[in-house]
């Protein structure tokens, strides 16, 4: 196996993931760009190393929180900008077993969630803001609008790559079977070659054959023959695009929405603005109905723990998730118009309604009359019935539509397919 298709596979069939957000910016708890927004030094930043310990990092809890939700893999910050490792890097000091938490906290993740079943992916950040060799080192620490400045310093970008290489390099043998790398981002001309993009994907699918890869390495994914190094998925951020993603031929290629789910990837304890789990549901439903997948972020706080928020919006998606998720896994959009009471989702002959708009009166599916063998209401596979006579003699004038009449007035759960 190592065709793009063949690896893209399960990728297409789990459809719902967890990105996890988390290193030392939990202990500031401002969210993960709290280094750069706010100026801090790099000794001020230190004091966090200093202190890190997450007593109560316990990474079974997280996967077994994942599989509950209906999730089918998971995506962890093995590094983010701020440059601090969540591994054993033979290539820093500047490490989680380093800190008074001292341990490698990804070797506990990658068994943990493997355990639970699901698949494992690493977000790898290609910015540093720690490297001396990164030009956005010390107080140029906000790579994209002050990198100008210090055009002078002493950089020798080529050490950064050989690091960064090397740590990828890393991550991609000491931990086993990995699914996917997961790295961020390239901005302005610091993308594709810049990041020797080539030489570090042939050195990732020699490691990791079967490994899915994101773009934001840089190149074109779109392109009718991408870059070696375009990527395995799109990654759109925090927006379920309008018509899916077509490359230049007009073929869908697979995607991947990262999504949080109240405004900061990393632990923020002041923002309570969470999206509703209906409004998740509805989502992951969208993503779906356009091809694509959701990723969707949780931030642990400096102890270990996913705040409370999320879990109790993660729970009551995976209970729907438990009655409906035939609807999800294995689905993709179906080649009908989106329906005016919702949307679409299909697996082979299975065709998916989501009603969100329940309307009164059945439901009708244009396009479908004498199509539907029959009908049930995924929730509790009971039977729905398509096309009442009297309904077929009052609207005699659609033609090629069918009704399917819904039990009682209501949706039988505002969430309910
Ligand atoms: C990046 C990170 O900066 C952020 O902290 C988080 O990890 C997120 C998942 O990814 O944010 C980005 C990356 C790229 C763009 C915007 C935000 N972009 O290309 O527009």
């Amino acid at each position: 196996m190592n065709s793009k298709s063949e690896r893209t596979d399960w990728f297409l069939d789990a459809r719902y993931g967890m990105f996890i957000h988390w290193g030392l910016y939990a202990i500031p708890a401002r969210g993960e760009w709290v280094r750069s927004f706010e100026k801090i030094s790099k000794d001020d930043y230190q004091g966090f190393f200093e202190e890190f310990n997450p007593t109560q990092y316990n990474p079974r809890e997280w996967a077994k929180v994942a599989k509950a939700a209906g999730q089918k893999y998971v995506v962890l910050t093995t590094k983010h900008h701020d440059g601090f490792c969540l591994f054993d890097s033979k290539l820093t000091d500047y490490k989680a077993t380093n800190t008074p938490a001292k341990r490698d906290l990804i070797e506990e993740y990658v068994s943990a969630f493997r355990e639970e079943g699901l698949k494992v992916g690493f977000y790898y950040s290609i910015i540093d803001w720690y490297h001396e060799h990164y030009p956005a080192y010390g107080d140029r620490i906000h790579p994209m609008r002050e990198n100008e400045k210090y055009k002078d310093k002493n950089i020798d970008f080529e050490k950064y790559l050989e690091y960064m290489h090397g740590q990828v390099k890393e991550l991609l043998t000491n931990y086993g079977k990995i699914d996917i790398m997961w790295f961020d981002f390239s901005y302005d001309d610091m993308t594709g070659e810049k990041w020797k993009a080539t030489e570090l994907i042939s050195m990732i699918r020699d490691i990791q054959p079967d490994i899915l890869i994101d773009n934001r390495l840089g190149g074109n994914i779109k392109a009718s023959k991408p870059e070696i190094y375009a990527g395995d998925f799109y990654s759109p951020e925090q927006i379920v695009p309008p018509e899916g993603i077509l490359n230049e031929n007009g073929e869908q290629i697979p995607w991947e929405a990262c999504i949080t789910l109240n405004d900061n990837w990393g632990y923020h304890a002041k923002d309570k603005n969470y999206k509703s789990p209906k409004q998740v549901i509805r989502t992951l439903v969208e993503c779906v109905s356009k091809n694509g997948n959701l990723l969707l972020n949780v931030g642990p706080d400096a102890k270990g723990i996913i705040p409370e928020e999320s879990l109790d919006i993660l729970a009551e998606v995976g209970k729907w998730m438990k009655r409906n998720g035939d609807s999800i896994y294995g689905c993709k959009a179906a080649e009908l118009t989106k329906p005016e009471w919702g949307r679409y989702t299909q697996n082979g002959n299975k065709l998916y309604a989501h009603v969100f708009d329940r309307g009164i009166g059945p439901i009708y599916f244009a396009g479908l009359r004498g199509k539907i063998k029959k009908a049930r209401l995924l929730s509790d596979g009971s039977e729905l019935k398509v096309q009442t006579p009297w309904m077929a003699e009052q609207y005699s004038d659609i033609e090629g539509g069918a009704f399917i009449t819904l039990p009682g007035a209501r949706l039988p759960d505002e969430s309910d397919t």
